[in-house]
């Protein structure tokens, strides 16, 4: 029943160099993921700039993606999470349309709604479709945790599937799993997957993975076949790259890694900007260095 379970990229979004959506950028792009091994992609999240993408900007990048991952036969969840419910059904249904195999959403943050309008939010996005649906618990965005209760009741809700949980409450995280052993958990903190992992996690989410999946998928191995000192060498590997990509930002820093190795995919949409004044370089030097290569 945990038809999702397995690592996904955060797949990105290619745009012009203004700043637009780009068809071609973002087919290049998830070409080049779609070669890392993975199970799948995760369309349309904050590692995709949703946040900063209008409705019609998402719908096309669902086709797009659709199209391309076709004859690959990976798995795509598309997040839908968008500031009004309206909207988010809109690109559910679009996705279920497109042949997507999951939905992924926000909880609603643009204003501070009630735990009861949350629960709302979910189930009525979740019985718009029949895809299974993954909630998403990220206080580092949201600004505000989801109570373990108030998560509980989400999980049971009819066509709920599991949760994307990156956070690092890792007890919480563990409550949740043990009260509800049938739900499918992903891990979203890259840099900490072996955590998450070693705990139960079924999959992860992520950004790096655009970029290091192959190390993503080994480390999941690893974690399975209990191969601890083999799974802490590669999330150290993960561990020095995301560290590379905090003095950048993580988003500008990732589009700066992958204009390095020849798949460029523009600029992050403003405001979002690079921390540093040469990411470009700095990010190349991170590519060289022999524990990346
Ligand atoms: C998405 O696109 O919604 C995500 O997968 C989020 C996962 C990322 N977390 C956040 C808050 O963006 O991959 C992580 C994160 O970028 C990475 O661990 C670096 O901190």
């Amino acid at each position: 029943t945990k038809t999702l379970a397995g690592m996904y990229a955060a797949l990105m979004t290619g745009l012009t160099d203004t700043g637009d959506f780009d068809p071609s950028r973002q087919k290049a792009l998830t070409e080049y993921v779609l070669r890392q091994g993975l199970t799948g992609l995760y369309v349309g999240g904050s590692s995709g700039e949703s946040g900063l993408l209008n409705a019609e900007e998402l719908l096309e990048q669902q086709q797009v993606v659709a199209t391309v991952a076709e004859a690959d036969g990976a798995r795509l969840i598309a997040h839908v999470g968008m500031p009004s419910l309206r909207d988010s059904i809109r690109l559910a249904r679009n996705a279920e349309k497109l042949g997507y195999h999951g939905l992924s959403a926000l909880p609603p943050h643009s204003y501070p709604f009630s735990d009861e309008e949350v629960e709302d939010y979910y189930r009525d996005l979740a019985a718009a479709t029949d895809l299974p649906l993954i909630v998403y618990e990220v206080p580092v965005r949201t600004g505000r945790p989801i109570a373990l209760p108030v998560l509980q009741r989400i999980l049971d809700l009819p066509n709920v599937a599991g949760i994307k949980f990156t956070s690092t409450d890792l007890f919480k995280f563990s409550m949740l799993r043990r009260s509800r052993p049938k739900a499918t958990y992903f891990f979203g903190f890259d840099e900490i997957y072996l955590a998450g992992g070693a705990l139960g996690a079924d999959g992860g989410i992520g950004t790096t993975y655009n970029l290091l999946g192959r190390l993503y998928v080994a480390l999941d191995r690893a974690i399975a076949a209990r191969d601890l000192s083999r799974a802490q060498e590669l999330q150290d590997v993960s561990q020095v790259f995301v560290e590379a990509l905090l003095e950048t930002g993580v988003l500008p820093g990732m589009k700066a890694a992958f204009r390095a190795i020849g798949v460029e995919c523009g600029p992050t949409r403003a405001p979002m900007t690079p921390r540093m004044k040469d990411a470009d370089a700095h990010m190349r030097a991170v590519l060289e260095r022999p524990e990346i290569k």
